[in-house]
């Protein structure tokens, strides 16, 4: 477990590195997500370049397509293509690593970035492979932004309506959106509770802590008739220290190269410390 703990630190880096050689991304997001992506691609999803075409694999749609570069960082580290090349390439002229994720790349479900589309397209994933009578299971993460999009209340209700088990979302509840806080932009008074309501398992965990992503994702594969919903409480901008984290300003800020330094040497700290946990 440590060293997936290590790995979400060291994948954060190659965020890092693309988004300041490319001059453009979304880190705060990035840095919110990579426990959730790392817990997934590394312990629970049965999904790799090999059984791709494999229709009993699992099933992933990053709906924030926003945080496309954590998701590249991790892909590339699972061996769907090459760190040195996304990190190069990303967000150059022609290339296919684009600044939101592009289903001509390998082990890209969907393009997404538009928000709200990801659990829509992932109730259809799950009705039909339960259709089939398979067993896999199908795994989708939102940010709490994204949940002003009506189409995403749509799909929490469809998805309780057919209760669909082998359905699983993340929200990344981080409590801020693109220019502030969700509170201010659109609130959720009692999400769990307006979740749970259409129909839904609810569970809540610490969405920076990879031990308690995993078991909420081994919780969820408990429940038999109905779709879960983890809420993971985290942190924008975690790993990124002071400097960045909790600030709306850097969803999308470029560090300059005092500021590259100064998140290189925290990533590098809290890395050690986990190495040593
Ligand atoms: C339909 C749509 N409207 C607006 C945007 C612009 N946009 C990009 S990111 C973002 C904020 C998303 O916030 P959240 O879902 O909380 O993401 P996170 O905090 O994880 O970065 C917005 C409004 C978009 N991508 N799609
Ligand atoms: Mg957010």
């Amino acid at each position: 477990m440590n060293q997936l703990k290590v790995k979400a630190f060291e994948l954060r880096q190659v965020v890092l590195d693309m988004i300041v050689r490319s001059g453009g991304g979304h880190i705060g997001g990035d840095f919110s997500v990579m426990e959730t992506l790392v817990a997934l691609y590394y312990n629970q999803m049965n999904i790799s370049p090999e059984n791709m075409d494999d229709k009993d694999r699992d099933y992933f749609v990053m709906s924030k397509g926003h945080s496309v570069e954590s998701y590249y960082a991790v892909l590339a580290d699972r061996g769907f293509f090459s760190t040195e090349q996304v990190v190069n390439e990303f967000s150059t002229f022609g290339s296919k690593f684009i600044g939101h994720p592009n289903n001509k790349l390998p082990g890209i479900e969907m393009n997404s970035g538009s928000l709200g589309h990801g659990l829509p397209v992932c109730i259809g994933i799950a009705l039909a492979n339960r259709m089939d009578g398979r067993k896999n299971r199908v795994y989708t993460v939102m940010g709490d932004g994204e949940l002003a999009e009506g189409s995403v209340w749509e799909g929490f209700m469809a998805a309780g309506h057919y209760k669909l088990a082998n359905l699983c979302a993340v929200v990344d509840c981080n409590g801020l959106q693109i220019s502030g806080t969700t509170e201010q932009v659109m609130n959720h008074t009692k999400l769990a509770d307006q979740i749970r309501s259409f129909g839904w398992h609810v569970t809540d965990a610490d969405g920076n802590d990879i031990d308690k992503m995993i078991a909420a994702f081994e919780e969820a594969k408990t429940v038999s008739d109905r779709p879960t919903c983890i809420i993971a409480h985290t942190v924008k901008g975690f790993g990124g220290g002071a400097l960045m984290e909790n600030q709306a300003a850097w969803h999308h800020h470029v560090p300059t190269k005092e500021e590259y330094d100064q998140i290189t040497a925290e990533l590098k700290a809290r890395k050690e410390a986990a190495e040593h946990e």
